[in-house]
């Protein structure tokens, strides 16, 4: 099954940091990385500080969602992650966009990625390694783009 995890860091040195998430996403126990967006840099969205360095991982699993999602509790806590309040800048933000063709409504995880499709910062990165993605309920994440066309982002090399 693929999933396909939202990296975002805006603090320290952001690139290396997405960078590291993705070595550290293909060396996870039962994870493999299957295909990576390239780094794109994003004004941030509800949100405060430098801009952000985004990306998009496909990830080749057979974790389910809760479990992904500790996956990548622990990834973000071994950059040292902290909380001191939502949206705040941080050093390494993971976020579980899509898992296979799952829907997923608990209190601590919801599956697709609740803001995804209003997002830049995920849509382009994901278009790019999966341009025909469907986001489950919502239809082709292609279909999101015009809708996100102000949002500042641009690929890096
Ligand atoms: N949670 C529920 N569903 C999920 C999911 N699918 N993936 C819960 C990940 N987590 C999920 O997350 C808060 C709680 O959401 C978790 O405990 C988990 O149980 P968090 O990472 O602690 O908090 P956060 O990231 O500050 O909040 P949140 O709601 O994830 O924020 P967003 O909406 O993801 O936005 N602008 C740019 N340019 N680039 C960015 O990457 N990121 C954000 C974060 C805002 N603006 C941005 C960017
Ligand atoms: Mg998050």
């Amino acid at each position: 099954m693929i999933a396909y995890v939202g990296i975002g860091a805006n603090l320290g040195d952001a690139r290396a940091n997405v960078r590291d998430a993705l070595a550290r996403l293909d060396a996870y126990p039962g994870c493999r990385l299957h295909a990576a967006s390239g780094c794109w840099r994003t004004a941030p969205i509800d949100s405060s500080g430098d801009d952000y360095i985004n990306a998009v991982a496909a990830v080749d699993t057979g974790l389910d969602a809760h479990a992904l999602l500790a996956a990548l509790m622990d990834i973000e806590q071994a950059h040292g992650r902290e909380r001191p309040y939502r949206n705040a800048p941080r050093t390494l933000d993971l976020d579980l966009l899509l898992v296979g063709d799952a829907v997923v409504d608990t209190p601590t995880l919801t599956v697709p990625h609740p803001r995804m499709h209003e997002r830049a910062f995920v849509l382009a990165p994901l278009l790019e390694i999966a341009p025909d993605i469907a986001i489950p309920g919502r239809g082709r994440a292609a279909d999101f783009l015009p809708g996100v066309a102000g949002q500042a982002i641009a690929r890096l090399d």
